[in-house]
């Protein structure tokens, strides 16, 4: 038998983002730096996992639920439902999406604290923290006036002093140094390298890492007046994501992660707490942490706290998706702070995507389908290439050994800056050879001139498209659908891309505009007015959902009740819930796994007797904590008037578990 070949793993990570607020451009911004970074590893043969989550704990997520007048989970509920629309609506690949209310995770965080503990003694000890403390952004200040201002908001500090549980940082300094110097890939780029080594070397004093002021976190392992502070807690999801403590295999497999892209304001946590954390567990650091720059907003941050955030939608809606992530590729140099306006954007989406890409696609087609009935024309021989087309194929060739250096190295604007330059140079030959005018031509000889010049176009174009895919792959895969190529571009292997692969003879595709040309004034009006309309649902908008409710139950579409997965499962196992009157902790096989659902029957079903039967389970809800306890499902039941009482649904027939509903 064939030994089936192992691809290499490449696991990334983005920051797990806090649930305070809803996303913006900025944490889009990382996501889709990951998600192109991921395709290009898959281009490159790898398997890849990427993860990205949500950090949900900590008092500004307890303070913000409160103003919204929501328990601090539902307010969580809400926001990671924001990212996780939000991803799957830009199209960005998630293979990991971790949330800190997880019961796994909670596992993950105690089992590396408890590993921790046990290899490296005394690296974790009790002690009291005495000093300010910011309580907006939950942070111990260094300057030990009172009311001396928070470094990062400005506000008034309090004085504190608690007793803490602390990791002793101070015993990391010569590892990490060493670290640092034997892995220079570790902390990129090379400028925040440096800052790093500058601050460890400078000395460092051991981390708190609990609290008994804060209630909304994981509790710390056997003495729950203590919860554990942020970043033990938000780091360890890294881990949690390929089942750490959970599917050893897995974990094995994946880990250490080969990359963690995060924005410069975290780097301290990732580049030194992090790694101590580990080599603390005897566990191995990640490879690369890349570092990134910020996006500014008219000179400033763009954050929440700020309020001069850019929501992503808009311009996704407006300009469309791959609109979006070119800008933000090609804008930013990858490490550095780049700055976002509006008007940039619309400007970049006609100069380089309608006028460039879209329109060097659409001629080239077009020109193919006029004067050669849409099939690709055949070059002709070696001997019969001019000297223009020569050029014109080791200019490719060139570009074809450099590109994927610049991805490799995360140089995303200069990978675009060259593909885009070898659109300009095919623009140019196509300006000289000018093939409208041999097309009229009776010349037999001016006619072969015309294969090869548009045979030559549409190989750079079908190369132009296998290497802009990672940035822009919706339209580059429609593209490559119009070029008449087989199979799905995203399964083509960038080591395999050569000049002179694209075979005469194939028939073309439809085409289409890919990127249709804007008003720029229109657009930019049109995203500023959505942009506006999604961050105050508009008084017209509120009267109209008013409105709809007070008709009875709206109607979903035929998609809308597809999206519910329900299942045939069976209960292996049914206890209470230890302070609920009403709940049940069921573990129920559903086919491919048994899953733990808490329901709130336990007023009418005795655990025993559920034990063996046959019910029908939503298996794809977020999952939530009831009483403390995850819940991965619903059981579906009917609530009967008139108090509601829960009776389980079921069938006559007996059918087997795994089995669909539809
Ligand atoms: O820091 N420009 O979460 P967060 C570029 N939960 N990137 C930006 C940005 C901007 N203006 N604003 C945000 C947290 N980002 C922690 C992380 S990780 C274990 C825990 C991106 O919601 C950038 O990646 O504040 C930044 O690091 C991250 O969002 C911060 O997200």
């Amino acid at each position: 038998m064939e030994k089936p070949i192992l691809k290499p793993k490449y696991f990334l990570t983005t920051p797990i983002y806090y649930v305070n607020a809803r996303p913006h451009v900025g944490h889009t911004y990382t996501t889709i730096v990951a998600d192109t970074i991921a395709r290009y590893k898959r281009m490159r043969g790898y398997d890849v996992v990427m993860l990205t989550g949500t950090d949900e704990h900590g008092q500004k997520v307890e303070r913000s639920a409160k103003a919204a007048g929501v328990a601090p989970q539902q307010f969580a509920d809400t926001i990671a439902a924001q990212y996780q629309r939000l991803w799957e609506e830009l199209d960005l690949h998630v293979d990991r999406f971790v949330r800190t209310t997880e019961l796994r995770h909670e596992r993950a965080v105690h089992r590396l604290v408890g590993q921790a503990q046990s290899h490296t003694p005394g690296c974790i000890y009790k002690g009291h923290y005495e000093g300010q403390y910011c309580v907006f952004d939950e942070l111990y200040v260094d300057d030990p006036a009172p009311n001396a201002p928070c470094p990062d908001c400005g506000r008034p500090t309090e004085r504190i002093r608690e007793e803490n549980y602390f990791f002793r940082l101070s015993a990391f300094q010569d590892r990490l140094l060493e670290h640092y110097e034997k892995h220079p890939q570790f902390i990129q780029p090379e400028t925040r390298r440096n800052e790093v080594i500058a601050f460890v070397r400078g000395g460092l004093r051991d981390l708190s890492i609990s609290r008994t002021t804060l209630k909304w976190g994981i509790p710390w392992p056997e003495d729950d007046r203590h919860v554990i502070y942020v970043w033990y807690d938000a780091l360890t999801s890294y881990m949690t994501g390929i089942g750490y403590g959970d599917d050893e295999l897995q974990w094995e497999h994946y880990w250490p992660a080969d990359l963690h892209l995060i924005g410069k304001e975290i780097l301290r946590f990732h580049a030194v707490y992090w790694p101590a954390f580990l080599m603390a567990a005897d566990e191995p650091p990640p490879k690369t942490i890349f570092a990134h720059g910020w996006w500014l907003f008219e000179q400033e941050k763009m954050s929440k706290s700020r309020g001069n955030i850019q929501l992503p939608q808009p311009i996704a809606r407006v300009l469309g998706i791959d609109a979006l992530r070119y800008f933000l590729l090609r804008e930013m140099v990858f490490g550095q702070d780049g700055n976002f306006s509006r008007e940039a954007l619309v400007n970049r989406y006609n100069s380089d995507l309608a006028n460039g890409l879209g329109n060097f696609a659409s001629r080239t087609l077009a020109m193919i389908e006029r004067y050669f009935g849409g099939e690709i024309p055949t070059p002709l021989g070696e001997e019969k290439i001019s000297n223009r087309d020569i050029t014109f194929k080791g200019f490719v060739e060139g570009d074809l050994a450099e590109i994927p250096d610049f991805y490799e190295s995360y140089q995303f604007s200069r990978a675009l800056e060259r593909i885009w330059a070898l659109i300009a140079e095919v623009d140019k030959y196509l300006v000289i050879q000018h093939p409208w005018s041999l097309a009229e031509s009776e010349v037999t000889a001016e006619n072969e001139r015309l294969q090869t010049i548009l045979w030559t176009a549409a190989e750079a174009l079908r190369i132009v498209t296998v290497l802009a895919h990672p940035v822009i792959p919706h339209a580059t895969e429609k593209i490559w659908q119009q070029l008449g190529q087989n199979g799905k571009l995203a399964d083509q292997q960038l080591d395999q891309l050569q000049w002179g692969q694209l075979r005469p003879g194939t028939r073309i595709g439809k085409t289409e505009a890919i990127f249709p040309r804007v008003d720029k004034d229109e657009a930019v009006e049109r995203i500023e007015t959505m942009e506006q309309e999604m961050r105050q649902p508009s008084a017209a908008k509120t009267v109209a959902t008013t409105a709809s409710a007070a008709q009875g139950p709206s109607r979903i579409s035929i998609e809308d009740f597809a999206k519910v997965d329900m299942r045939v499962g069976q209960v292996k196992s049914a206890e209470r819930v230890a302070g609920a009157d009403k709940l049940l902790k069921i573990l129920v096989d559903v086919g491919d796994e048994v899953r733990q659902v808490v329901a709130g029957i336990a007023e009418v079903y005795k655990p025993e007797d559920i034990v063996g039967r046959k019910v029908i389970v939503v298996v794809n809800l977020q999952p939530r904590k009831l009483r403390g306890v995850e819940s991965n499902g619903m059981i579906v039941a009917a609530s009967v008037p008139p108090d509601g009482k829960p009776v389980l649904a079921g069938f006559l027939e007996d059918v087997p578990v795994g089995s669909r509903l539809k």
